[in-house]
């Protein structure tokens, strides 16, 4: 396709050539229809694009403004139009098959809650015909509760009544775009849910908002009869100093104390868990093991700076331990692999954008198809079945399933009069294994 802009000059197409390729606009390793582990790479990785760092991010850190400049910046309905036509330039330049987007990435914020409701509205209009025209599908809607000054002290979790009332709005004005536009999933990222300090701040009465207020977004997804998932998607601190969703495992606890751990899964970015002090395979790992798994951002953090620095990613071994979490949970179902990523501020031509989503795209492929290697060979799953065989014999099951008391399995032990022999963890040779593939 041939971008209808001019925004990205004369780039016609973006194609896989193959590993030897030094074409920078070309894809090495993510060619789509290539089969892995029995199904196409685009259906196992969902590719999406998300509209806020691409499209709307001007570019500046706590030191300096605005260092990109973009022909669709400012207020107007004219300006959301044309950055959606670059947006979905971008998406089929890259051939991503799905978007991600906020409301207030997509349509100016109007004078009134109403008015902003409208833009986004006509914004979703503009959007069907595009989606129309070149394919492209959403992978999840949400909503932004956390930039707006009204949000500075939370959303569900404000002190004040009326601003827990306007996020409610707020969402359900999103969910019924997200619905409208086929979108397979609804994200929940709580960006000022959490407290800056105690000292003004009701925890319990804070937390009881918040899952109230998960629970009128289930029952209206059920009310409208959306098919997609609803995510919560963890982050530890930033911009609150502290957050509620802090990781996979609290949010676990948070939905089962709400009655929504059969309701809601979770959307895991890689940057968050780092900074959660956790590895983005282990909060997959998580994810899986407590049955919530649903989606990916994906990016990288810097590892040294302690902020949400939103790197498009580059660790091939890293990724490929992800992947292999997420194809051994079963693969994506309603998720996909977003970017949520964004350039460095030096990176300031139109084709950075491309550029560095190539390289992220490249990445991936390679991640998971040494993933999927590493499935198919099972040389590591074969170990971990080894490893826990025990349980499968002599009625070592009967201490789990409640049918041998403490006393029992005490007077086991003393009548067999052995010491278990300890059996090593072969943790290096597993390393190495892994080496193979990556
Ligand atoms: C910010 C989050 C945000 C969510 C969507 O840290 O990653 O971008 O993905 O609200
Ligand atoms: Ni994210
Ligand atoms: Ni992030």
């Amino acid at each position: 396709m041939t971008s209808t802009t001019g925004f990205f000059g004369d780039i016609a197409s973006i194609d896989f050539e193959g590993p030897d390729s030094v074409n920078p606009l070309a894809f090495r390793h993510y060619n789509p229809e290539e089969m892995v582990a029995g199904k196409r790479m685009e259906d196992h990785l969902r590719f999406a694009v998300c509209y806020w760092h691409n499209f709307v991010w001007p570019g500046g850190d706590p030191f300096g403004g605005q260092t990109f400049e973009r022909p669709w910046f400012g207020d107007t309905m004219d300006l959301a139009r044309l950055k959606a036509d670059v947006a979905f330039d971008m998406f089929s330049l890259l051939k991503s098959p799905y978007f991600c987007f906020h409301d207030f990435d997509v349509r100016p914020e109007g004078a009134t809650f109403a008015e902003s409701r409208k833009n986004l509205e006509q914004m979703a209009d503009y959007f069907e015909t595009k989606m129309e025209e070149t394919g492209v599908k959403l992978l999840w809607g949400t909503a932004n509760l956390f930039s707006h000054r009204r949000f500075m002290s939370g959303a569900a979790t404000n002190p004040d009544p009326d601003v827990f009332a306007y996020a409610a709005a707020t969402v359900k004005a999103c969910m019924d775009v997200t619905h409208r536009l086929g979108g397979e999933n609804y994200v929940l990222w709580g960006g000022r849910e959490g407290y800056e300090t105690l000292l003004n701040t009701d925890m319990a009465r804070e937390l009881d908002q918040m899952g109230r207020f998960l629970n009128l977004v289930v029952e209206y997804k059920h009310k409208i009869g959306f098919p997609g998932t609803i995510l919560i998607e963890p982050k530890p601190q930033e911009p609150t100093k502290h957050q509620y969703d802090y990781d996979v495992a609290t949010v676990y606890g948070f939905l089962k104390r709400y009655g929504l751990e059969n309701e809601v899964r979770v959307n895991i970015e890689q940057g968050h868990a780092i900074l959660a002090g956790h590895s983005f395979e282990h909060e997959l790992a998580t994810a899986r093991a407590l049955g919530i798994f649903g989606s990916i951002d994906m990016n990288r953090n810097d590892y040294q700076s302690g902020w949400d620095t939103d790197q498009f990613p580059n660790n091939v071994p890293e990724m490929a331990l992800a992947y292999y979490q997420i194809l051994e949970a079963g693969g994506f179902t309603t998720g996909g692999t977003n970017f949520d990523a964004k350039l460095r501020r030096q990176s300031i031509d139109p084709e950075d954008l491309l550029i560095a989503h190539i390289g992220g795209m490249d990445c991936c492929a390679r991640g998971l198809k040494a993933a999927a290697r590493m499935m198919e060979e099972k040389t590591l799953s074969d170990f971990v079945t080894d490893r826990y065989a025990g349980w499968k014999q002599g009625g070592a099951e009967a201490m789990l399933d409640g049918s041998m008391p403490l006393e029992a399995i005490a007077a086991r032990v003393e009548a067999e009069g052995t010491d278990p022999a300890p059996r090593s963890g072969k943790q290096e040779w597993l390393e190495n294994v892994v080496n193979r593939y990556v």
